[in-house]
């Protein structure tokens, strides 16, 4: 087993007590990877490997690449806060931007010197106070702390169709686009509707020569006030700093004002969302019956909120068919509905989502006694404050299981989570302690208070199936207001920790 270059594990017992770098394992390097090596940097932490499982950083916004990819969050504040970019060339913007802003921020920061690109991990195991990580090829590495920054949504979710492996067109899932086939002069379903869904079919519509669009379930949309920033505005943002701070911190305050409210509660907020959705449907799409199939029979913000201009001008083109039947098989000609009908296609694109409750998975994590951390979740991953798990210590997650996530800037919570992170790692210094991992007891309590919290938000009480839903039936988020849970992360209580020092 192979050791970090800089630490001296001869006659020491641990690295707080020996004062010492922790060895710091980080898996994944995309947006969260990335935020985590520059903080721990600048707080000094700087002996960390990354084992990256492809060989560019990204994580999201390199493996999708799809037509009319695009962030619904506007990216002044879609942005690391250490790293405010300027001359973003649109409000909202476009994936190959956002990859080329995480690759700028990875080189001017240096965050590529920690990575091991094209090393994914197959297997973490603690060995009290060790963590032992196995990569793919078998090689094996020990590490002090061991940080998951492998992101929620990126096991694409094929659908359970009979006969989806016998289409005999080209068929991919919206995470694998195939750039190879051209959609000029051809006949392309896309199954599903989500945020995805809707930004593919807005992209692609005029180059079909058909496009047939599945949906399961209509969703509610409100438009993207997308604008082109003029040159001159974003040299003064070149030049004015806290004139970007302040952007920063406007679009933070209004999103998580409006649509996070809404979830939790804010009847005023849900209205008028809703009214927004309707009045976005009724000034969008002109024929009455193609509305009423776009009409959601649910809360708004139960799922996912799309954020989408293109969608509805898409669907009501006269080449565009939208088809509300529920899907029977899969062809190789074409998709089946349960009306009998066969919908010829060359193309079968599947938007259907992502598995949302892997996240570390399939990479096998071993805690203290032998505990699995599959067999620990089955299928309704569980976390601390989203971030730890009883029983596995030194063992950190960013984006982890039960946090906030949905219309704001996920970046913004991967930064409180690294600094609550760097907070133990300081607690770990000054008390010289072996290892911190949370008390089943505050796990439980925590757990417990956060499923009746979220009887009283939309994604339970909306009437609504969705990807916030795990196999327990109940949602798998953080019930109260993003606000509440970035001030936890600042304020971090040690009491719901165990503190160990041998
Ligand atoms: O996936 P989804 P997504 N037969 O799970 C349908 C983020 N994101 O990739 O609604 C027929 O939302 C399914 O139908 P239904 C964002 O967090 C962000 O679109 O379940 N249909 C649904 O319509 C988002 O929430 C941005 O009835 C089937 C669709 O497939 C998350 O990614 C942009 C089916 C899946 O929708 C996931 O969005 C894009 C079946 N068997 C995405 N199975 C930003 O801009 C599934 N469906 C930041």
């Amino acid at each position: 087993m192979q050791t970090s270059n800089q630490h001296d594990t001869q006659g020491a017992a641990h690295w707080a007590a020996s004062q010492q770098q922790p060895r710091i394992a980080i898996i994944g390097a995309g947006m969260s990877g990335i935020a985590a090596i520059v903080k721990l940097n600048q707080a000094g932490y700087t002996d960390i490997t990354v084992y990256e499982k492809s060989s560019r950083v990204g994580g999201t916004w390199r493996e999708n690449t799809y037509p009319g990819l695009s962030c619904d969050i506007p990216s002044r504040w879609y942005s690391f806060s250490f790293a405010l970019k300027a001359d973003w060339s649109h409000r909202y913007s476009y994936g190959h931007d956002i990859q080329a802003y995480l690759e700028s921020v990875a080189q001017d920061f240096d965050v590529n010197r920690h990575i091991r690109f094209n090393t994914p991990v197959r297997a973490l195991v603690y060995e009290k106070p060790h963590w032992r990580l196995t990569t793919h090829s078998g090689e094996e590495f020990e590490f002090d702390i061991v940080i998951s920054a492998t992101g929620v949504l990126h096991h694409p979710a094929y659908p359970a169709i009979d006969g989806l492996e016998s289409f005999a067109g080209a068929r991919f899932h919206s995470a694998r686009w195939n750039h190879d086939i051209d959609l000029a002069g051809k006949r392309v379903g896309v199954i599903g509707t989500g945020s995805t869904a809707c930004q593919i079919v807005g992209a692609i519509a005029e180059e079909t020569e058909e496009l047939l669009v599945f949906q399961r379930t209509p969703h509610w949309m409100i438009p993207m006030p997308q604008i082109e920033y003029r040159k001159t505005w974003n040299r003064l943002m070149a030049l004015l700093p806290p004139l970007r701070r302040m952007a920063y911190h406007f679009y933070k305050r209004i999103i998580l004002h409006t649509f996070s409210e809404a979830t939790i509660g804010n009847a005023r907020m849900q209205k008028l969302i809703t009214r927004a959705c309707l009045k976005h449907l009724q000034d969008a799409v002109p024929d009455a019956q193609l509305r009423e199939k776009l009409t959601p029979d649910y809360a708004a913000t139960c799922k996912r909120l799309i954020v989408c201009s293109d969608y509805y001008p898409a669907v009501s083109r006269p080449d565009t068919h939208l088809i509300t039947d529920n899907i029977r098989s899969i062809e190789s000609e074409g998709v089946r509905t349960v009306d009998g009908a066969l919908h010829k296609l060359d193309v079968l694109v599947l938007a259907t989502g992502f598995d949302a409750s892997a996240f570390i998975l399939p990479t096998t994590v071993t805690g203290e006694n032998g505990a699995d951390l599959e067999q620990r979740w089955q299928g309704s991953p569980r976390a601390h404050r989203a971030v730890a798990i009883p029983d596995f210590p030194n063992f950190w997650m960013l984006e982890g299981p039960t946090g906030p996530v949905g219309n704001f800037s996920l970046i913004t919570i991967t930064e409180h989570q690294v600094d609550y992170i760097i907070s133990m790692l300081d607690k770990m210094k000054s008390d010289h302690l072996a290892a911190i991992a949370p008390k089943r007891a505050s796990f439980e309590a925590y757990n417990q208070s956060m499923g009746e919290a979220i009887k009283h938000t939309t994604w339970y009480t909306g009437g609504c199936d969705s990807w916030y839903i795990d196999d327990s039936g109940i949602p798998n988020l953080y019930p109260w207001s993003p606000l509440r849970y970035l001030k936890d992360m600042r304020n971090p209580d040690f009491s719901e920790y165990r503190l160990i020092h041998q």
